[in-house]
């Protein structure tokens, strides 16, 4: 298994659309060790496969204290959302140390197959809903700070891009 590298805000591979997965085998299995490895290290609740540089539909996510529920989500569709929504205060792995409220349906129905191309459905609420969601924008090319406003997103792109020339990590 390896550490992968996370891109951060505001990297524009950040913004490219991932593809569907269309080929099952070892080297899915293995991206999806690597990103479940990554995830656990860095440390985090969920990754999608864009924030590793890696531009297909995977995400995975574990949103347990113990750590051992790891949940796969390969070529994921919300098949319905509530009309209720909810704001969580959301953070990501590619923002270091920025936590803002972000407003999104409070229950949504998933549709995937997992890395062994096995179909499964979960409706979720709290905050595995709230990370699903999140990581389906990743695979958009949407970052979260993207819900907050200019002024915010531009405070923020500017202290990040400032970390990165001196060479500082949040
Ligand atoms: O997409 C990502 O970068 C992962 C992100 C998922 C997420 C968390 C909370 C709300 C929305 C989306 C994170 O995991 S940020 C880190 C985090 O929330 C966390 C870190 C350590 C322990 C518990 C949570
Ligand atoms: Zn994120």
């Amino acid at each position: 298994m390896a550490l992968l590298n996370i891109l951060r805000y505001p990297d524009p591979r950040l913004h490219k659309v991932a593809k569907p997965v269309t080929e099952f085998g070892a080297r899915l299995e293995q991206l999806v060790a690597d990103m479940a490895e990554t995830m656990y290290d860095a440390p985090g609740v969920g990754l999608a496969a864009s924030q590793v540089d890696v531009h297909e539909r995977v995400v995975v996510i574990d949103v347990s204290e113990t750590h051992d529920a790891l949940m796969v989500f390969v070529n994921p569709e919300i098949v319905w959302a509530s009309e209720e929504k909810q704001v969580y205060d959301e953070g990501c792995l590619s923002v270091p140390g920025v936590y803002d409220g972000v407003e999104r349906p409070a229950r949504v129905k998933v549709r995937a197959v997992d890395q062994f191309n096995k179909p499964f459905e979960v409706e979720a609420d709290g905050l595995l809903a709230v990370c699903i969601q999140h990581e389906m924008d990743h695979l958009m090319g949407k970052v979260f700070v993207e819900y907050l406003s200019p002024l915010k997103r531009n405070r923020i792109k500017t202290k990040l891009l400032k970390e990165e020339r001196s060479g500082r990590r949040a």
